[in-house]
């Protein structure tokens, strides 16, 4: 075999390797790309990175890029990715028992019921899968109360939302929607919803007045996928004084804003206040499993009887094991406190570059729940500005166009914020020139 040696220079030799690399490492995301779209549906506008290791706040991908995540798969990864302990959880129960459905009792489900009521103050939970069978289950939860207890007439029930809410992708929770994208092309839409302006108690106590037949409000304490929309101070407090006094059920959907989020347990928290329906999902299994819970008193819960309600999923064995470490491993490392801490060093940043970058609008957030908005300026955008953030290696993505959610895991420490900070100083800086 002819072996060619070509004489190059070590500046050629390098720039040939360099391209080679480059090329190559395009060439192996693009194919990754490149198969998705051929096989899977375009529900989606990912960007264009392909991941394949996860570790507390770190991704990587099929490069061996490492990434900073700061969107924790929407805050399903509050643990951080692959948390050893839910892992290790996982596979123990794994090789013991997945799934019985509920025709038949299981040993986990009771000891996780009454570790999860206990955690949260309710009576009792009612065990989903997805946040939005949570949602789901909330709303028929209410409705059927609405019939039984406080006499609504038969399928009359109201239930009021938020304008700009976002609870997920079925058919109940795009008739919800104020978003056209989430509920164009998918009607006629489910009956008996109503929707006022979100952080305006007036508007609540007003449709609740006219409509004697409203069960129910749900909403997020802070409005997720709105773009990180935080109410006033006082808000919550007065959403359950009104409920309270017009015998409606508060649902709180806390399905992102939960569990740690925002710097305490539940963000109803800062304001000390219980909703009478909590739903939440996302990081209630660390991100390893689908897990979403509904939380509630008798009064509430048991208006659904047997074989009223449920799924084959729902409370099975391998998501209790999970969950109940998921949730020991937010209480034991105290990442909501930690959240805390980290979210007020994140938002004096943010504070800084805003400052500094006379595109960045605002920001807004609480705990490691937070937003930049950023003003179009030719070539400057959300989209462009999360690409050169992904070169740099930290990961975000834009929601409702020019609002970047930046939501890293909870277990992040004061250097990583302080090195992401930097990372998104240069990627403003390098898309500004
Ligand atoms: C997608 C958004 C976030 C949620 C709240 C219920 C659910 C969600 C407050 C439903 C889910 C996910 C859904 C996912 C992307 C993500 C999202 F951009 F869609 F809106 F986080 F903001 N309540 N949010 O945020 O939970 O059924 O998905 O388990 O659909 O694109 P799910």
């Amino acid at each position: 075999m002819n072996i060619v040696k070509i004489k190059t220079s070590g500046i050629t030799a390098n720039y040939l390797y360099f391209c080679s690399v480059m090329t190559l490492t395009e060439n192996l995301t693009s194919f990754y790309i490149e198969r998705e779209d051929r096989f899977n549906a375009h529900n989606y506008h990912p960007i264009p990175v392909v991941l394949e290791r996860g570790e507390g706040v770190f991704l990587w991908d099929v490069n061996g890029k490492k990434y900073f995540d700061f969107l924790s798969a929407y805050s399903a990864v509050n643990q951080g990715h692959c948390h050893p302990r839910i892992i290790g959880a996982l596979k123990k129960q794994a090789d013991k028992l997945t799934l019985t459905s509920r025709a038949f009792y299981n040993n986990l489900l009771g000891e996780y019921a009454e570790f999860i009521t206990g955690l949260f103050g309710y009576d009792k939970v009612l065990p989903m899968n997805t946040g939005v069978e949570g949602g789901e289950t909330a709303i028929k939860l209410a409705r059927k109360w609405g019939y039984k207890v406080k006499g609504v007439p038969e399928n009359q029930a109201l239930v009021v939302f938020a304008e700009n809410n976002f609870w997920g992708r079925t058919l109940a929770a795009v008739s919800a929607s104020t978003d056209p994208t989430s509920y164009t092309g998918f009607g006629p839409y489910m009956p008996g919803f109503l929707k006022i302006p979100y952080n305006n108690p007036a508007a609540l106590e007003h449709v609740i007045k006219e409509n004697p037949n409203v069960v129910a409000f749900m909403m997020e304490p802070i409005q997720g996928e709105a773009g990180v929309i935080v109410p006033d101070e006082g808000y919550l407090r007065q959403i359950r004084k009104i409920c309270s006094e017009n015998r409606v059920l508060w649902i709180a959907d806390e399905i992102q804003t939960g569990l740690g989020r925002t710097g305490k347990r539940l963000a109803c928290d800062h304001e000390n206040v219980r909703p009478d329906i909590l739903i939440l999902g996302k990081a209630l299994s660390g991100g390893v499993l689908p897990v979403s819970a509904v939380l509630a008193d008798d009064e509430i819960m048991l208006v659904i009887g047997p074989g009223e309600h449920g799924s084959t999923y729902g409370g099975n064995p391998l998501a209790c094991a999970v969950a109940m470490e998921a949730l020991k491993v937010l209480e034991e490392e105290q990442l909501a406190e930690n959240a805390r801490l980290r979210g007020v060093e994140f938002k004096e940043g943010l504070k800084n570059l805003k400052e500094k970058y006379s595109f960045i609008e605002q920001h807004r957030g609480k705990g490691l729940l937070n937003a930049i908005v950023i003003e179009e300026q030719g070539n400057i955008n959300a989209w462009n500005l999360c690409l050169k953030m992904a070169e740099k290696g930290m990961l975000a993505k834009p929601t409702h166009g020019n609002i970047i959610r930046l939501a890293p895991p909870l277990c992040i420490t004061k250097e990583q914020i302080a090195e992401a900070l930097n990372i998104l100083n240069d990627s403003l800086h390098s898309l500004a020139h």
